[in-house]
This record gives C-alpha cells, structure tokens and sequence, in this order.
C-alpha cells in the first residue's frame, strides 16, 4: 500500500546551536560535528539503499551544507536541488541571536517554552528598520517585503511552509520521484503537525534533532502509511529530549 517514500532530515550542528543561540533565519555555517552529521546521515542513506531524483532545501546554509554533505555522502551531486525561503526556520524574532538558557534565565523556563513551543503566540518581534530584517537582506530581494516575517509562531511558519509543501514537493512525489528535503527544526515541525495530524497540543512536546533522517511512507493518495526515524528509538528519545531541554536554566 505504500506508493512513495520521502526522506527528511534536519541540518547538522550549526556553530548558533552549539553556542545554544536562538537562530531562526540569522545565516550561520556548521560546525565541524554538524558537517560529521551530514556525512553520516548520507552513509546511512547509502548503506540502506535510498536514491534520490530531486532535493528540497531552505536559502539558509546550515541546511544547504548538511544537504551537500548527504548528497557527496550518497555520490548524488548530480539531481537539481531547489531552495526555498519557504524551507527557512521560523523567524525568532528579537529572540535571535540570544543563549537560550540565558533567555530563560532573565525571562523564566515557562515564557521561553511559549516563545519556543506555543503553536500561535509568536516571539517578540524584530523592528522594523532593524538591520537584521529579512527586507535588508538581498536573499529575499524577490519575495515582496510584506511576506516578509519579522517574527513567526510555529502557526505562521505553518502557513508559509505548507503551500511549497503542496505545490512543489508534492507534484514532485506524485511525478514518481524520490524526494529528499533538508530543513530545520521547526519548518520540518510544520510539516510533521501537518502529515501526523497532530494537534496544537500534540505538537508542542514533539522536538526534531539534527543530522538524523526520517522516513515518511505515502500511499498512491499521499496519505501518510507510516513514519520513522533511521536510528534506534532510544537513541532517538535521548537526541529528542536534549533538544527539549536546550532551555532550561544553567544550574
Ligand atoms: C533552531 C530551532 O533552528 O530552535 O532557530 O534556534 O533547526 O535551524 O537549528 P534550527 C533555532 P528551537 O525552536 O528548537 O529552540
């Protein structure tokens, strides 16, 4: 009954995740353990068989360069790759570039798990002539600068995320193609919420670590018939859980 398979996976170890940083769309490179993750992720990939027509990643690099990797990892450098603002992180607002559990500290482990984690109450956002927004950035000079965020709730992230879903990695699956998509924690959230069907609730505890690729099985209707990760559940369940403790408060 399983027509179709997508391999998702997100970035490795960026130098803001190691640095424990709210990132969001601020553009920043690997580090030497998230270019190791890419290079595994695409071993796996390998040792288990998958093969790839097309690649969708986001125009932040943290991705693109996980995407290399696999794609070097896998001997794939040949299939076109798209890249999408659509794919970007959520926009964290005035919350980037600030330690997360700094943040906790100054604001409290509940208000930052609702600017993490809530489904609809966005960070703070970031003004409007602030140099960090997207509108300066020359990456984004051809998406009008109203669809532009200057801040996103998982929600938001969900409504810009869910129509490159629909209209670009869709057609590609149903054309038959083998689909690997790159992205980041929260933009592969939106689609997680989207294809698992899970509630506002639901998705608040789900947590995505890096560098690992999982697997989502279609049906010739593009219904989901069953999903997992490319690791062990208790491998996975620790990687979830540091991911989920990120901001907690320094002891
Ligand atoms: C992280 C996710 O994004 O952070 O923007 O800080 O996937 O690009 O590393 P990514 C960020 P959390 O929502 O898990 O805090």
């Amino acid at each position: 009954e399983a027509k179709y398979k997508v391999v998702f996976a997100r970035h490795g170890q960026s130098q803001w995740n190691k640095e424990n940083r709210f990132t969001g769309w601020y553009d920043v490179g690997l580090t030497e353990q998230g270019r190791e993750e890419a290079r595994v992720a695409g071993e796996l990939l390998k040792e288990k068989g998958f093969q790839f027509d097309v690649a969708h990643t986001s125009v932040l690099k943290r991705a693109i360069l996980t995407l290399n990797g696999i794609l070097d990892a896998t001997d794939h450098h040949h299939i076109p790759v798209q890249k999408s603002w659509r794919l970007n992180e959520r926009h964290y607002g005035a919350l980037q570039g600030l330690n997360k559990a700094e943040t906790a500290e100054k604001h409290g482990e509940d208000k930052v798990h609702i600017w993490r984690r809530s489904f609809d109450i966005p960070p703070p956002s970031l003004e409007d002539d602030d140099e960090r927004h997207p509108k300066f950035d020359r990456k984004y000079s051809l998406v009008p600068k109203t669809a532009l965020p200057s801040t996103e709730s998982l929600k938001l992230t969900i409504d810009r995320v869910l129509p490159y879903w629909f209209d670009n990695i869709c057609s590609d699956i149903l054309e038959g193609k083998n689909v690997l998509v790159v992205a980041h924690g929260n933009s592969l959230r939106s689609m997680v919420k989207y294809l698992n069907n899970l509630s506002d609730e639901e998705i608040v505890g789900y947590n995505i670590p890096t560098g690992i690729p999982f697997v989502y099985e279609f049906d010739e209707d593009l219904k989901v018939v069953r999903n997992y990760y490319l690791i062990e559940e208790e491998e996975l369940k620790a990687r979830q859980e540091e991911v989920a403790n990120q901001a907690k408060k320094k002891e």
